[in-house]
């Protein structure tokens, strides 16, 4: 039987927003369906355009109702299922902060470094880009600082979600960071969930020429 929750999402090596609610769909134990729509190929923007007027992916089809918006969608699943974001009232309330930060800034890594899980490059990379790298370098420290770990807000949360894709920009574009800050990325690249999502992204068979040629 179909699911009620279909979630569409663009190609898995490229798509950093649409990986970001699949994550927490995931963790919800909320069952659904997935569905790729390739992008940059003719025709991609009218599909995306028919599902919402955002005409961007992710979107979560819910029975009839289609949510755009990776916050949006973390929010909707956020009040299905308890705990997704930290509990703790001061945490929640840092947890929403950093994911706006991430969800409306660090425009110079996501322009200059983005995400590309089958890329590889030590390539020098651009001053403002390795500046955006350093503001989220302070931002896990300070949350990683203040709990116990292994994730910021010590539990898995929403957080964790929104800077899944950041950390596959460290290791794909070597990005230095701290050994705190390794570890996390470490802890994040190894979540079970996180390596099907790698595993079917690492054979989509997929290109995208402007992305995979992004250099300084
Ligand atoms: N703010 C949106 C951004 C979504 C977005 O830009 N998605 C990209 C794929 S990662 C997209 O659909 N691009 C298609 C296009 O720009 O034509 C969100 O959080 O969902």
């Amino acid at each position: 039987m179909n699911s009620p929750l279909k979630l569409y999402i663009g190609n898995k090596n490229y798509s950093s927003w649409s990986l970001r609610p699949w994550l927490v769909l995931r963790k919800s134990e909320l069952p659904f369906d997935e569905e790729v729509i390739l992008l940059d190929v003719p025709g991609y923007k009218d599909r995306l355009l028919g599902l919402s007027d955002a005409g961007t992916v992710p979107v979560l089809r819910v029975k009839g109702d289609h949510i755009p918006d990776s916050l949006a969608i973390c929010d909707w699943a956020a009040k299905a299922v308890p705990n997704l974001w930290p509990s703790d009232p001061a945490d929640k309330a840092r947890a929403r902060e950093i994911v706006h930060l991430m969800h409306g800034g660090f425009e110079a890594i996501r322009t200059h470094a983005p995400m590309n899980l089958r890329r590889r490059t030590q390539m020098k990379m651009h001053a403002a880009c390795l500046k955006d790298a350093a503001q989220i370098e302070a931002i896990w420290e300070d949350c990683l600082s203040k709990h116990d770990g292994p994730f910021l807000f010590n539990q898995w949360s929403i957080a964790d979600a929104f800077y899944t894709p950041v950390a596959t920009r460290f290791e794909s574009y070597g990005l230095p960071r701290s050994p705190k800050a390794d570890t996390y990325i470490s802890e994040l690249l190894s979540d079970e969930d996180y390596m099907d999502w790698e595993a079917d992204a690492m054979v989509e068979p997929w290109s995208i020429e402007a992305t995979d040629a992004v250099s300084r």
